[in-house]
């Protein structure tokens, strides 16, 4: 590493600025990379400390003007009365610092000496912090939700030798499987092009300028995506220009992937993930289940609450729209469980034992700590697709060709949320699209719904959560969204405006195009019923006695996903409006093709 010289920011030198935090001194700097790039970074140092302390690191694309003071009484509250140095960056590229800001950075080759990546620039930091932090233990810890999630996850897989803890929250690990540009291949739209032109229309954070509120009829008069470059982004933004070169899992995809590169526990690791989070779930799941399987001191764990993106970080965490979890369950969070992980790691603080995995336990609203996850004992459990809507534990029997059908018209898709779908940024709505009533979509004559009796005990899933379906279509090309649903009963005397609520327990889409290979896209054959397993990834959450399972399928789910043109195109991305065809769906339940969901349930005894 290159010796750091601390270039002070003279607006930042100010100390006790209006709106600071009177606990803390604070320094601000110009922080030297090895390639000289130059990284806006803002040091607290706690006032009058008695022992030297352990340094806190948060590196960010989204500004640190305010952030610290903004954290210190929330997300980061419990650890700024715990004690320790707090350091605040803004990464390459992005608001204060200099430097080429790149999405999602890809990992920088080990043989060149003067490659850089974001592992290089926190080690450059950490080198900096050390030698100029007044008072510090030589200790370092990261964490961060989301892209700052993603910063910790990747220093942690190269990590600094002083880099002692870290908690990536809600980091993605690999944009084209899951997370926020992609699901399974489907495009993300809302997401992918809200968030591009966020990030790269300036270096700050610049929102959208819909000309309307409902951006589903926005997204709708958009047309095919083609119109997005040849209409507003004009060939102008790298990563939607990436999104268009790279329309399969390619190596552009797995380079930037963090899952080949999750082999072994380097620091201790909290994962942390939230069950209704509208980003990033899948990616702090499969970080945890990599690290995992090479996890031989114990120190790789998991906690997931009943939160969306980030829930966790400040308020009560007791509520998410109308669904109710009984606790304060950010607080908790917060105060037991990571402030508690910090202080041991990094100050042999507290208590040395913690659960493997600490689940929020959604249905019954309880916390249950896990001594492996997914949890042993649990059993597969099937739920077939019957007649008249019917989901029932019993395979069908019918050996003839047995199915129920629908049209999918692109031109009238299924809204993913009710409308107006307001904007995603600034947006409230959008965080809490996961706990809306499903109602708006149910009955809906291209939506097929089946759904179990009443239960007439608790089934509490714990564990993976799979569709099977056996599909055909008249097109060449179709998407399959799944939704699996808690149907609440009629009437609920506890909290009568829960009567009759359909809640998300999961859900997502499939694109037909890539049922043999994501790097490989294949046509459909028009009529043939082929099998489609979808993943609905892990879940811990107790179908109450009264409630009813409910699987939906569609094959629209807009604009979240992009609309298939259901006719088979080489890239969707370069289609045109004149691609995109009405198409008859078929979800088969005969014996030959009998389309279930499969769960992990707990029995009845261990609940
Ligand atoms: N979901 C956001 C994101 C993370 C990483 C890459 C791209 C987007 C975020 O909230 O930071």
């Amino acid at each position: 590493m290159l010796a750091a010289v601390a270039l002070i920011v003279p607006a930042a030198v100010a100390q006790d600025a209006p709106g600071s935090d009177p606990r803390f001194d604070r320094t601000g700097a110009m922080v030297p990379m090895r390639d000289g790039v130059k990284l806006n970074t803002s040091v607290y140092v706690p006032k009058g400390a008695k022992e030297p302390l352990p340094i806190i690191l948060l590196r960010t694309p989204y500004g640190i003007d305010g952030r610290p003071e903004r954290s210190f009484q929330s997300y980061l509250r419990e650890l700024a009365a715990d004690g320790y140095i707090f350091a605040f960056q803004d990464i390459r590229g992005r608001h204060r610092s200099e430097g080429q800001f790149v999405m999602t950075r890809p990992a920088r080759d080990p043989k060149d000496p003067k490659a850089v990546d974001e592992a290089s620039d926190t080690a450059d930091t950490i080198d900096w912090l050390l030698k100029t932090a007044t008072g510090n233990n030589g200790r370092v810890g990261m964490l961060g939700i989301s892209y700052d999630g993603w910063l910790t996850a990747v220093a942690m897989l190269d990590p600094h030798p002083a880099l002692r803890a870290v908690s990536p929250q809600a980091s993605p690990a690999d944009m084209f499987l899951g997370d926020d540009f992609h699901h399974n291949g489907a495009f993300r739209l809302s997401y992918g092009f809200e968030y591009v032109a966020m990030m790269e229309t300036d270096k700050s954070n610049a929102s959208f300028k819909f000309d309307r509120r409902d951006t589903f009829d926005w997204y709708l008069n958009l047309g095919a995506l083609s119109n997005v470059n040849a209409r507003h982004f004009h060939g102008k933004m790298p990563t939607w220009n990436d999104f268009v070169a790279h329309p399969n899992y390619d190596d552009f995809w797995k380079k930037q992937s963090l899952e080949p590169r999750l082999t072994k526990v380097t620091v201790p690791t909290l994962n942390v993930a939230g069950w209704y989070d509208q980003e990033d779930f899948r990616g702090p799941l499969k970080i945890y289940e990599y690290l995992e399987k090479n996890d031989t001191k114990g120190q790789n764990f998991l906690v997931v609450g009943p939160w969306n993106h980030g829930g966790w970080a400040g308020g009560r965490g007791d509520t998410l729209g109308k669904v109710g979890f009984d606790s304060a369950t950010g607080k908790t969070f917060r105060q037991d469980v990571q402030a508690s992980f910090f202080a041991h790691y990094l100050k042999d603080r507290g208590p040395a034992e913690r659960p493997e995995a600490l689940m929020f336990q959604t249905g019954t609203n309880r916390w249950v700590s896990h001594a492996a996850w997914p949890p042993k004992g649990a059993v597969a459990k099937k739920l077939y697709f019957h007649p008249k809507g019917k989901l029932a534990a019993d395979p069908p029997a019918d050996e003839k060709a047995a199915f129920d059908e629908y049209e999918s018209d692109p031109a009238k898709p299924v809204p993913y949320r009710p409308r107006p779908v307001t904007p995603t940024y600034p947006g409230r709505e959008w965080k809490e699209w996961m706990v809306e009533d499903q109602r708006f979509a149910h009955q809906r004559p291209d939506v097929l719904t089946f759904e179990t009796d009443p239960l007439t005990e608790d089934v509490t899933v714990a564990g993976s959560m799979t569709a099977k379906l056996f599909a055909a279509t008249t097109g060449t090309d179709a998407d399959w969204v799944v939704r699996l649903i808690d149907v609440y009963p009629e009437e609920c005397p506890d909290d009568p405006a829960m009567g009759g609520f359909q809640l998300l327990v999961s859900g997502e889409p499939v694109r037909a195009r890539f049922r043999h290979s994501l790097e490989k896209p294949e046509p459909l054959t028009a009529g043939k019923v082929e099998p489609y397993t979808v993943d609905l990834h892990w879940g811990h959450h107790c179908f109450r006695k009264g409630h009813r399972v409910m699987v939906q399928v569609s094959s629209t789910w807009f604009p979240l996903i992009d609309r298939n043109p259901q006719t088979y195109v080489p890239n969707i991305f370069e289609a045109t409006d004149d691609d995109f065809r009405k198409a008859t769906q078929q979800v088969h339940r005969s014996a030959a093709h009998p389309s279930h969901i499969e769960l992990q349930v707990l029995p009845a005894a261990k609940k």
